[in-house]
């Protein structure tokens, strides 16, 4: 049988990227970054501009974009990006041959808040009977919505990964951890994916499956709502202990968590990918070879993307993931961009992913 993303239906341009990414596993991890094109650490909405362009010359082969706000209607999303810039610059990395997957940090349609509002119940409340269904799949249409509006130059839809309901074994979203059961979230799932897949007729996706930390394939797998509902599968990592020791953890950790990882990936036919990671400020000028690289560099998956560059807030708080010019760690990031199996877009482009 034809090896097929979950969507069986899926344009040619969405199964051949599904066959490459699987195709490039044997050659390297793609590198990816949120918002790459958006803004970096000192600067907002200048053509062109990139901070792993300003450190490395290159661009990199992932972007990660974030849909939050979508579903209220708004101009910008939740990190002020304008939708409509949003879509010019995910026409701009397609034409790049590079990789584009959302996230989406939508609001809590119970209660109204954001995100990060987990009242219980949220999720019992959105499933098919619940009083907030048809919201939810409102929120979903205007979802559907944004990524019909994705075509490439020649009007050809553009395929994206789109990463739901992200770090669901954290407690901190209100689809996650405690909040529902397996059950609940199983089925939240399967009613999202087939509502844009079935009832919205978007073939363009890949969908991906991420969790957090975890212990153990069966913790990873809790939630799992089965092989013929995902494409990718992940998790997401950050460094939040300093020095010395909080390398060491983080290291331990990654690669424990990739080793597991990558046998679920193989063990179920998907991409496995380092869906999100960081350390906050990188406050080390070794941490790219000396301790990300080492977790990474000898596990076979698709892509790791690190998070965004938001800079410093005007009461002087930063946040940033990424090295910029002057940045201490910029010199190892160099070197890190500079290891083998380390892609960015210069190799991605010839490895012309969706053709
Ligand atoms: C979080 C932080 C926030 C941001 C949110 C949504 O991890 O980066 O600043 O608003 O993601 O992208």
């Amino acid at each position: 049988m034809r090896d097929l993303p979950c969507d069986k239906k899926a344009t040619k341009e969405t199964v051949t990227l599904y066959h490459n990414l699987k195709k490039l596993l044997n050659k390297g991890i793609m590198f990816g970054h949120q918002d790459d094109l958006a803004y970096g650490v000192g600067w907002k909405y200048i053509p062109g501009k990139s901070d792993v362009k300003e450190v490395t010359g290159d661009y990199p082969a992932v972007y990660g974009f974030e849909l939050g706000r979508i579903e209220l209607d708004h101009v910008v999303n939740i990190d002020s990006v304008p939708f409509d810039s949003m879509r010019n610059y995910i026409k701009t990395v397609r034409d790049r041959g590079a990789v584009i997957t959302l996230s989406w940090h939508l609001n809590n349609p119970l209660t109204g808040k954001t995100a990060w509002d987990a009242a219980e119940g949220t999720v019992a409340s959105i499933l098919p009977g619940g009083s907030k269904n048809l919201l939810y799949k409102s929120w979903l249409d205007k979802v559907a919505a944004f990524i019909v509006s994705l075509k490439d130059k020649n009007s050809v839809p553009i395929p994206v990964i789109l990463r739901l309901f992200h770090e669901l074994n954290g407690n901190w979203f209100w689809w996650g951890g405690d909040h529902c059961t397996p059950e609940q979230f199983k089925q939240l799932w399967k009613f999202t994916v087939s509502y844009l897949r079935d009832t919205k007729n978007i073939h363009q996706l890949l969908y991906a499956y991420n969790t957090d930390r975890f212990n153990s394939k069966e913790d990873y797998l809790l939630k799992y709502p089965g092989t013929e509902w995902t494409d990718v599968i992940g998790f997401d990592i950050y460094q939040r202990m300093r020095g010395e020791e909080g390398n060491k953890e983080f290291l331990k950790s990654a690669d424990t968590m990739l080793t597991m990882l990558t046998e679920i990936a193989q063990e179920r036919n998907k991409i496995p990918a380092l869906t999100e990671f960081g350390y906050g400020q990188v406050p080390d000028s070794t941490w790219w070879t000396k301790v990300l690289l080492k977790a990474l560099d000898h596990h076979k998956i698709s892509y790791a993307l690190t998070w965004r560059n938001a800079g410093f807030s005007p009461s002087g708080k930063a946040e940033f993931y990424l090295p910029y010019k002057g940045q201490q760690s910029e010199k190892d990031f160099v070197e890190f961009y500079n290891a083998p199996n380390i892609l960015c877009q210069k190799v991605v482009t010839k490895e012309h992913l969706y053709k």
